[in-house]
């Protein structure tokens, strides 16, 4: 199907129909969104469109399905993978949907939160609080991401571990579909089984079906009591080995088991600002484990300071800190939250984001590292994240020696095909969290089988057939259809 740039007619129409504080073409006013936040991929875009309200992305996507225009939409722009930026043919319309910050309601008798597109993260998360209730999710890039990003990305994060990803916090959903209908899915319903889950379908389809408008989202009691640790330790074999005692000795309160290598620990302490080590000596891997309780309920404490003092004393781990308060917690935090900040101010790197079943993490993060390394000499594999999820950001830096840019340009799709196939053989995924964008795209198209690249592009045909919604994202094109 193709695709065409918006005529000065639709562009005036759109104008008319958003105010000056919903539309611009003004190249200052849209350059900070044309490129992604790793700053490797440009767009360009007809114009940058901010609705304030459902109604008006109703309008938006009839008036571009009538003339076949290719919409982009974009929350935080904080995509890992290019999510929300659009091609550099010029002819798509960038859809923000940052002005649509309402929180519709919360409530603490229902636990749930009604959230518009545009809500900050960290806005919620204090909305949340104000009411003795938690959002559980959360991620480096929590000042910027919005809810509408945070669905359509199925989004991660560090509390996964007890809490899920998006999807098991998603109750309800409003959606624009690809022909401008209003998909009203937005009560909270527990229980509903009308056929296809369309709430979910969102969740994860990177805009690719629609534009998310605000969703019904599961608050949780506000933790009472937390306790943050900072680990040295030899392997993630032992990390994984001390993850299970914590598990079995305090049932469900660890809900962030995160691991940092020596070297990107050093990273952090080189590139950010305010930062300092928290263990005296060095250690070739680090956790970050979080452990929190309701009131009255188990201290945690207590529970850390007991199973990492047998751990040290059996020889599991080597050091290990207990930050003392919250200031010392947030300090733990800054530190493993700054990884990807930290890796992105020394330079390029190709970027890895896979899964492979838990068990198999501590193997797979050795054998990977010794493949690459004996494939392409003197790269450095700087692998981080979510040990207690399966999931690594297993990054690969380029030679000290060589000019980074040009080493990708010649070598980076070759390690990233080594890795996913090595995650792919080990059961793997090649995008654990954060979603297909256009930087996985190929890697998405050689990797995954054919059923589910053929249901996929089934059900993105039968909800949008003219293919406006966010082209050249998530769906690989079939074979048949490349070129056009
Ligand atoms: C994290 O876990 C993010 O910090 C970013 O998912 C990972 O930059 C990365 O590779
Ligand atoms: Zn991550």
């Amino acid at each position: 199907m193709t695709l065409l740039a918006p005529d000065d007619a639709l562009l005036a129409r759109l104008a008319e129909r958003l105010g000056p504080r919903g539309f611009t073409t003004d190249p200052a006013d849209m350059e900070p969104w044309l490129t992604d936040w790793r700053g490797r991929v440009h767009g360009k875009a007809a114009a940058l469109l901010s609705p304030a309200s459902t109604a008006q992305v109703v309008d938006i996507v009839r008036m571009a399905a009538d003339a076949r225009v290719a919409i982009v939409p974009q929350g935080g722009n904080s995509s890992m993978v290019a999510g929300a930026t659009p091609s550099a043919s010029g002819t798509a319309l960038l859809l923000s949907l940052r002005r649509m910050r309402a929180i519709r309601s919360i409530s603490e008798q229902d636990g749930v939160a009604v959230a518009e597109a545009g809500v900050v993260l960290s806005d919620l998360h204090d909305a949340a609080a104000a009411i003795g209730r938690r959002f559980p999710l959360s991620l480096g890039a929590k000042g910027t991401a919005t809810i509408g990003g945070l669905v359509s990305t199925n989004a991660g994060g560090v509390q996964v571990l007890r809490f899920g990803t998006m999807r098991s916090l998603l109750l309800g959903i409003e959606a624009v579909l690809p022909d401008g209908a209003l998909f009203d899915g937005i009560s909270a319903l527990r229980k509903d089984n009308r056929g296809y889950d369309l709430r979910q379908l969102f969740a994860g389809a990177e805009g690719t079906l629609g534009i998310v408008t605000a969703a019904s989202l599961r608050l949780y009691p506000a933790a009472a009591q937390r306790a943050v640790a900072w680990i040295g330790l030899a392997t993630p074999h032992d990390a994984l080995a001390l993850l299970r005692r914590l598990e079995r000795a305090t049932g469900d309160a660890i809900e962030s088991f995160e691991i940092v290598p020596d070297d990107g620990l050093a990273l952090v302490l080189r590139h950010i600002p305010g930062v300092r080590a928290p263990l005296g000596q060095p250690h070739a891997w680090h956790v970050l484990v979080e452990a929190t309780a309701p009131e009255g309920g188990l201290d945690p404490r207590d529970a850390l300071e007991r199973v990492l003092g047998d751990a040290i004393e059996s020889g599991l781990i080597e050091d290990a800190t207990i930050a003392a308060g919250e200031g010392q917690a947030e300090a733990l935090w800054k530190l493993r939250e700054s990884m990807s900040e930290a890796e992105r101010i020394d330079g390029i790197a190709a970027k890895h984001d896979v899964s492979v079943p838990v068990s198999l993490m501590p193997d797979f993060l050795r054998s990977a590292r010794d493949e690459v390394e004996e494939a392409f000499p003197g790269a450095r594999v700087l692998a981080f994240g979510h040990l207690g999820d399966g999931n690594v950001h297993f990054n690969v830096r380029p030679p000290l020696a060589a000019e980074n840019a040009a080493w990708l340009a010649e070598h980076g799709a070759a390690v990233s095909m080594l890795v996913h196939d090595l995650a792919t053989a080990s059961g793997g995924s090649i995008s654990a969290e954060h979603g297909i964008g256009q930087t996985k795209l190929a890697e998405f198209a050689r990797t995954a089988d054919p059923a589910r690249l053929a249901a996929l592009r089934a059900i993105k045909a039968a909800l949008d057939p003219l293919g406006i919604m966010n082209p050249g994202k998530l769906v690989p094109l079939a074979p048949d259809a490349q070129g056009q």
